[in-house]
């Protein structure tokens, strides 16, 4: 047989577009590490460690639709399944491959290295069935490429991780040779007769409606729906908000875009018209305690249409089996050449949404560096081409404010809100599209997790600009609940990316404290292209945005309410 287990999977990679992988290696991968490696279509990257590699994963997929990460058995999968959590909660289909004991020693009473020191190996794959969509063991050639196309289809076709573990002594093991592609990558098609029901129930409901918005969620993309939604929103003629986590999930500069809804965290007048509003049109939403800061501002009941990724919910009913995308387009042909239904919008600028000018800075060039500035300064190299990783912190709040040219992308992590995981997902998703202009903002906490991933982007000579805004602490939760422990260890951020160049290494390490060292870092980090660059940007502990205040009041006290009687 030509195939064995591993280049069947490498050669399956290959076919769903995964012109890279990530791997950290370890004994119980490096005879499937090698297998992977005799693929030409899928090159191997390597992580610092495993939460990186799960996470470099993750942004790969943001940048690819897909990723996959190879580690080995438990000391690195337990690290990476974090991250495989995260691509849950972020719905991102990531493969996790964990290579694993020799097929002999399972149910040997064997007990083996990198274990928990018992002979049952079973709970590693235990785990990551509550983690993952699919999860299978392969412990012989003969069933793996059944197990291998399962995983893989089901995370293509849920949009969420997966997870296979290969026993080491089996994955240079003879295999049989892959299929069509397609039967890993198609989707079953809507229910047709569930399909048109739902169209007319959400037509009605509209035709039912005087003020209806439609509020753009985060599972849009990974329903495939981000145009759809923008043929209805021109069909309607209504308010389109973004939620938080789905900033550039809408294009901004589209009419009918009026900003982020977030409660008080809101962009001007978008909390007014959602109050005022008769109806909202959720399209892959998630309503959590921070999304709707602490539930206080959580459309919710009968006014409501949820249009989630295979499901549509309208008042009473349930249509399951249809594509998101098929019901907004089905709606939208519906709504094409009627009135439109376009009071929201009239309102919005009725009480001067969409008018506000940018106020100029008025101060000194050689003032204290302020986050305003560092806001504005982002502002200002933000290009079709660009995406910006924004991170957990005050950093959600600064990137959040930025206005979007069409074709540039914001990417978030608020479901899962793991800090530090900007700094690998960034590098993943820049191993994915080097072509863009790839920015990362990030607060001096969350770096402290993660910041060996830099090195990874000066090995690949990733130019990622990284505004690392130091205000010496985790002001976030500052602004939610103080204490000590939201003091940190200050760090020489700009010596530590220095030191990551070694002898070969041409990433550059800058510091800012004035608005002028921020302006020319900015201008040198433009222009160098063979490596990272990573502004420290350095700010009081209390400046930070108003958003970021009154979001944290509003979390402290949902936090704190009293147990039920
Ligand atoms: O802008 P700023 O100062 O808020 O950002 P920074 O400095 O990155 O601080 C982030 C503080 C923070 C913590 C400690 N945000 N959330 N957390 C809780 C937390 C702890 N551990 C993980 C893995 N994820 C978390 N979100
Ligand atoms: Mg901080």
């Amino acid at each position: 047989m030509a195939y064995t287990v591993g280049t069947y999977l490498a050669e399956r990679f290959a076919q769903i577009g995964l012109k890279h992988h990530f791997a950290v290696a370890g004994d119980y991968n490096l005879v499937l590490l090698d297998q992977l490696l005799m693929n030409p279509g899928t090159e191997q990257v390597y992580c610092s460690n495993e939460l990186n590699c799960g996470f470099a994963a993750e942004g790969y997929a943001r940048a690819n639709g897909a990723a996959a990460a190879v580690v080995t058995f438990s000391v690195g999968a337990l690290s990476a399944l974090n991250a495989i959590g995260g691509a849950y909660a972020e719905n991102l289909p990531v493969i996790l491959v964990s290579g694993a004991p020799n097929s002999n020693d399972h149910g040997s009473g064997h007990i083996l290295h990198h274990t928990i020191g018992t002979s049952d190996y079973g709970y590693q794959l235990r785990i990551a069935k509550e983690l993952t969509c699919a999860a299978v063991s392969i412990i012989s050639a003969e069933d793996a490429p059944e197990k291998i196309d399962h995983a893989i289809r089901t995370a293509l076709r849920e949009k969420k991780p997966a997870y296979i573990e290969i026993a080491c002594n089996v994955s240079a093991q003879p295999c049989r040779a892959p299929g069509p592609i397609s039967a890993v990558i198609n989707e079953p098609a809507s229910d047709a007769d569930t399909l048109a029901a739902a169209v007319k129930a959400v037509a009605t409901f509209i035709e039912g409606k005087q003020k209806p918005v439609i509020l753009v969620g985060s599972k849009l993309r990974a329903a495939g729906a981000e145009q759809a939604a923008i043929r209805l929103a021109d069909a309607l003629g209504c308010c389109v908000a973004t939620m938080g986590a789905a900033k550039s999930f809408f294009p901004e500069d589209h009419a009918n875009y009026v900003g982020t809804f977030w409660g008080s965290a809101s962009s001007p007048h978008v909390y007014d018209i959602f109050n005022w509003a008769d109806s909202v049109i959720a399209l892959g939403c998630i309503f959590n305690d921070y999304s709707t800061e602490g539930w206080t501002a959580w459309p919710k009941g009968a006014n409501m249409v949820n249009a989630d990724k295979d499901s549509t919910i309208v008042g009473d009913a349930a249509f399951n089996s249809v594509h998101l995308r098929d019901v907004l387009d089905g709606v939208a042909q519906y709504f094409a050449g009627k009135a439109k239904k376009d009071a929201t919008m009239v309102e919005y600028r009725r009480i001067g949404g969409g008018t506000a000018a940018v106020t100029p800075e008025n101060v000194a060039k050689d003032a204290k560096l302020t986050r305003e500035h560092i806001q504005r300064t982002l502002q200002s190299i933000v290009t079709s081409e660009t995406t910006i990783f924004g991170e957990t912190g005050d950093s959600w709040f600064n990137v959040s404010r930025t206005r979007l040219p069409r074709g540039a992308r914001v990417e978030y992590e608020m479901q899962w809100g793991h800090i530090g995981w900007s700094v690998p997902a960034m590098f993943g998703y820049a191993v994915g599209q080097p072509e863009r202009r790839n920015i990362l903002m990030v607060g001096d906490g969350s770096f402290q997790l993660t910041a060996q991933e830099v090195g990874q982007m000066t090995r690949r000579k990733l130019p990622v600009i990284i505004f690392l805004i130091n205000n010496a602490g985790y002001t976030i939760e500052v602004e939610i609940h103080d204490g000590p422990y939201n003091n940190i260890k200050n760090w020489n951020y700009a010596a530590v990316i220095e030191g990551f160049n070694a002898q070969d290494g041409h990433g550059k390490g800058l510091r800012a404290t004035t608005m002028d060292e921020l302006d020319d870092a900015v201008k040198t980090a433009l222009a160098h292209k063979d490596g990272p660059v990573l502004i420290e940007c350095v700010i009081p502990r209390d400046d930070c945005t108003s958003e970021l205040i009154s979001w944290g009041r509003h979390v402290a006290t949902a936090n704190g309410r009293p147990p039920a009687k």
